[in-house]
């Protein structure tokens, strides 16, 4: 949508309304749904405004440091330390569906009639005053940025290094299209709050386990391309990660590496998570991969979009893969032919 003033005066004005505020993300939350949520809740604290975050599951030990202050709470925390608190409103963000923010998660928020969505990811439908949408922002941690400006805040140091993370995240390091001289402005601003940018880096992107180094090997050896290296492709199962003692977090950022194959216009990373597979695709955003996976049930943006598979009793995984390839070969071929 936008990023006019206009869009931050309506978001302004509407949390000014509210004094009770929970903020949620979408599960296996990333820097961006989380950054996003630590700044906004110390922001609005700051405000006067009582305001915790709350996920369907406790933050992982390795954010942490995202969060000194500890305002994220698992909803089962929350429910035992403020029982009490009844929010007025809920903001989600980084995703603009509520089945997104979990199963208990959903449940609790169905009792709630205020909520409001912050978020840049594409959405079927939106309404005015509920979702404050802008696709053209690189993170939810863009946009958050902006609002604490509007609220009148200056960033603290706390706030600054959860956006900076947020921003480094979603564009694989100010390298997506996504990024803007806007982007770059708000980065300014936040490195001068005193953001070590190595150590910003570092948390997310280093101190990995040598094990974890091995599993990216182990997954990059056996990345595939189809005839015209156009299309590269690679999966991490289940049972790799549990080889590698690895998580399916530490693989978030694998498929960027295919990115740099000297012809390849679209970049597939499918992975196994319990009975479904998850396929994440990329491109240097000439090519919408969002639309390709609006095409196999899912959505996203131009250069980042990603799409679930349900595996049904009798199918196998590789036949899963094999079909999806098939469609996304099919895409191209229509699209290098127009
Ligand atoms: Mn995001």
């Amino acid at each position: 949508m936008d990023m006019t003033d206009e869009f931050y005066k309506r978001l302004k004005a509407t949390l000014d309304e509210y004094e009770k505020i929970i903020i949620t993300t979408h599960i296996v939350p990333d820097a961006d749904g989380l950054g996003s949520q630590i700044s906004l809740c110390l922001a609005l604290r700051e405000l006067g405004k009582e305001c915790y975050c709350v996920n369907e599951e406790a933050l992982l030990e390795r954010y942490d440091y995202l969060d000194p202050k500890k305002t994220i709470l698992s909803l089962d925390e929350f429910h035992s330390k403020h029982k009490k608190f009844k929010p007025d409103l809920v903001i989600i963000v980084d995703t603009n569906k509520i089945s997104r923010t979990g199963l208990k998660m959903s449940q609790y928020l169905s009792a709630f009639s205020n909520i409001i969505y912050i978020d840049h990811h594409p959405s079927e439908k939106v309404s005015l005053g509920v979702h404050f949408i802008d696709t053209n922002a690189s993170a939810t941690g863009e946009i958050t940025g902006r609002l604490i400006k509007k609220l009148g805040l200056e960033f603290t140091k706390e706030m600054a290094l959860a956006l900076y993370t947020a921003i480094l995240i979603d564009t694989n390091t100010f390298r997506y299209p996504s990024v803007t001289h806007y982007t770059h402005k708000l980065i300014a601003e936040l490195l001068e709050t005193g953001v070590q940018t190595t150590e910003a880096y570092n948390h997310i992107y280093g101190a990995r386990k040598l094990k974890q180094m091995h599993l990216l090997g182990h997954i990059l050896k056996n990345c595939q391309t189809n005839s015209t290296g156009e299309i590269a492709w690679i999966l991490i199962t289940k049972k790799q990660l549990d080889q590698y003692e690895s998580d399916l977090e530490d693989t978030h950022a694998y498929i960027n590496n295919l990115l740099v194959l000297e012809n390849v216009k679209i970049a597939c990373m499918f992975r196994e998570e319990g009975r479904r597979i998850k396929l994440s695709l990329r491109s240097h955003g000439d090519i919408d991969v969002g639309e390709i996976a609006q095409e196999l049930g899912g959505g996203g943006h131009n250069h980042s979009a990603a799409t679930v598979f349900e595996v049904p009793p009798g199918f196998n995984q590789e036949e899963i893969i094999q079909n999806s390839l098939k469609k996304i070969e099919m895409f191209l071929k229509q699209l290098n032919a127009a």
